[in-house]
């Protein structure tokens, strides 16, 4: 029997817009009549047709609603003429498994179903997001192009009465409307093994994990915080690398997290933090809801901060078998990030590019080979392997390279300040801020450091004085297709290099979430505590920003 197409009326509701990472709103929005139906039709009418006859891949972090967010995904994209859809087992996916699986199997794209690091359950978030065919996050005129259509969606496709078994591997195939459509249900976790068996010397990091190299096993603490990495890294670290179960925890997917918030920093992954702290292991990582964060810790949990991390991937890249074959051509960083990789890029002779606040910005390098390596300070790193951010490869990146020196984590990190100096950084969070007094506040920041008299200024506090030397709302151009990206952070840089970035997050679901980024630079001071060298730098961001009186708040929910 053919099945059969039907077209519903509809309403287009407020706010549909993507943000930094796909649209992001409390599941209950999306739970709405034809809330969620809206906005897949209108990711496949950004098209313009393109995606009939073609295929997407489909999959989530596990959280609340995914699977029912699938389901609708099903049916809208049967009516729609798609023509094939890959989806993960139960509708998980990881966000770097989504991205590889878009590549390998030449797909028109992806539609991810993850609200990230945001909590989860019925009264928590949920997210969609759209990936492109070379795997990565949507652009900026394609997610400005699904908002628009958003704004004026009359009617959707859907066939009604398809089914699908989200929990039985193998291929459904259906007819709708006398056309072939079809459904396989996919291993959430083999494609990305294989990848991640290509990238990495497996057989080496067995003999490191298990310990025949150094005489007792590696104690590891990987901690995916009842996320979607569970069963990645149960097959990765227990059943390639040899690393026994009481190295992992919180591997099953909940939909809710557990009630954990899937956040992998030290305010959110305490427990992690903690148990690293008081037992005995060689290193600890966690990674956030759908797996492309990672918070890397050593032993006596020994922070690495994620623009560290990123230099000391980049100084050792090449002890990684993907990037000795293939080369390494260029790094990158999301502007907040501070610039420790830069300090490598430029020792390398290599180029070293700044890009907004997102994983979508680095990805036009990536196709155009100039771009190899990069991160952001928000726990993200990654390469050119995919497109994504990818948690589970940075903590094997940081596996090879303990191997390949032969040190723990807080002695290659001093050994990099030794050679290079240190960039301190701290990231301060003001979560869940009303949000009119916030924008009134990035608008009185935005006048008074652009004020040309701004410029030369001089600000003390804590017995250091800084002088204002470039303040701008950062603005990028991409180096490939030209486009511009106007209004992605206010920043300050003072003579000495040191510098306050704030911006308005763009992945909360409600109010504002403010962040504060303040870093500085040291040549031969690198042993400090980062909250103490940058006392000053904060107290005179607070002062010139006046937040607290914007926002009423004292203190900021997390500290990076
Ligand atoms: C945050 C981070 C940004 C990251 C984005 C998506 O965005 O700052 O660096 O790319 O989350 O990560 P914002 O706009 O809230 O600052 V994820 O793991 O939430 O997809
Ligand atoms: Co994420």
């Amino acid at each position: 029997m053919s099945l059969v197409v039907k077209s519903v009326s509809t309403k287009p509701y407020d706010g549909q817009k993507p943000g930094t990472s796909g649209l992001r709103k409390k599941v209950k929005a999306f739970q709405a009549e034809n809330y969620t139906e809206n906005f897949i039709q209108c990711i496949l009418d950004s098209s313009e047709g393109a995606v009939a006859g073609s295929s997407l891949v489909v999959g989530g972090d596990g959280r609340f609603f995914c699977k029912k967010a699938a389901e609708i995904i099903v049916r809208i994209c049967a009516a729609n003429g798609v023509s094939k859809l890959y989806i993960g087992k139960d509708a998980i996916l990881s966000t770097p498994a989504v991205s590889s699986l878009i590549r390998h199997n030449k797909a028109y794209g992806g539609i991810l179903l993850t609200a990230s690091h945001n909590p989860g359950g019925p009264d928590n978030d949920f997210g969609i997001k759209f990936n492109c065919e070379n795997g990565g996050p949507a652009p900026d005129n394609v997610t400005n192009k699904i908002y628009k259509l958003s704004t004026k969606i009359v009617q959707y496709k859907i066939v009604e009465g398809l089914e699908i078994d989200l929990t039985k591997l193998g291929v459904n195939s259906y007819s709708v409307n006398g056309m072939p459509f079809s459904v396989e249900i996919i291993d959430p976790v083999a494609d990305y093994v294989c990848l991640m068996k290509e990238i990495f010397d497996f057989d080496c990091l067995k003999v490191f994990v298990s310990g025949k190299k150094i005489g007792s096993p590696l104690k590891l603490r990987i901690d995916s915080l009842n996320g979607v990495t569970g069963p990645y890294v149960n097959e990765i670290f227990l059943n390639c690398l040899g690393a026994t179960p009481d190295n992992v925890v919180h591997t099953t997917p909940l939909e809710d997290f557990g009630g954990l918030h899937p956040d992998p920093n030290l305010t959110y992954a305490a427990d992690l933090v903690e148990t690293v702290k008081n037992g005995d292991y060689d290193l600890g990582a966690a990674f956030d809801g759908d797996g492309d964060r990672n918070m890397i810790i050593g032993r006596n949990s020994f922070f690495v901060t994620p623009s560290d991390s990123l230099a000391i991937i980049a100084h050792y890249l090449e002890c990684i078998p993907y990037f000795k074959r293939n080369g390494v051509t260029g790094f990158a960083r999301s502007m907040p990030t501070a610039a420790a990789v830069d300090l490598v890029a430029s020792k390398q002779n290599k180029e070293c590019f700044e890009v907004p606040t997102g994983w979508k910005y680095f990805g036009n390098l990536m196709d155009a080979g100039l771009l190899c390596l990069c991160g952001e300070e928000s726990f993200g790193t990654g390469s050119n392997h995919i497109r994504e951010k990818d948690g589970i490869w940075a903590c094997l990146a940081w596996l090879s390279v303990m191997e390949h020196t032969g040190k723990g984590v807080e002695e290659i990190l001093k050994q990099h300040w030794a050679t290079y100096g240190r960039n301190y950084f701290t990231r301060y969070d003001y979560e869940e801020c009303p949000l009119e007094p916030c924008n009134e506040m990035m608008a009185t920041l935005e006048k008074t450091i652009t004020e040309p008299s701004f410029i030369g200024k001089e600000y003390s506090s804590g017995g250091k004085t800084y002088k204002t030397k470039i303040a701008d709302n950062f603005s990028y151009t991409d180096p490939v297709d030209q486009s511009v990206s106007t209004k992605q952070g206010l920043r300050i840089v003072f003579e000495d290099g040191s510098r306050i970035v704030m911006r308005l997050s763009g992945t909360g679901s409600s109010g504002a979430t403010v962040r504060l980024y303040i870093d500085s630079y040291e040549k031969d001071n690198v042993l400090g505590f980062a909250s103490q060298m940058l006392e000053p730098l904060i107290q005179i961001a607070l002062e010139i920003s006046q937040l607290p009186q914007f926002t009423g708040r004292d203190a900021p929910t997390v500290i990076t």
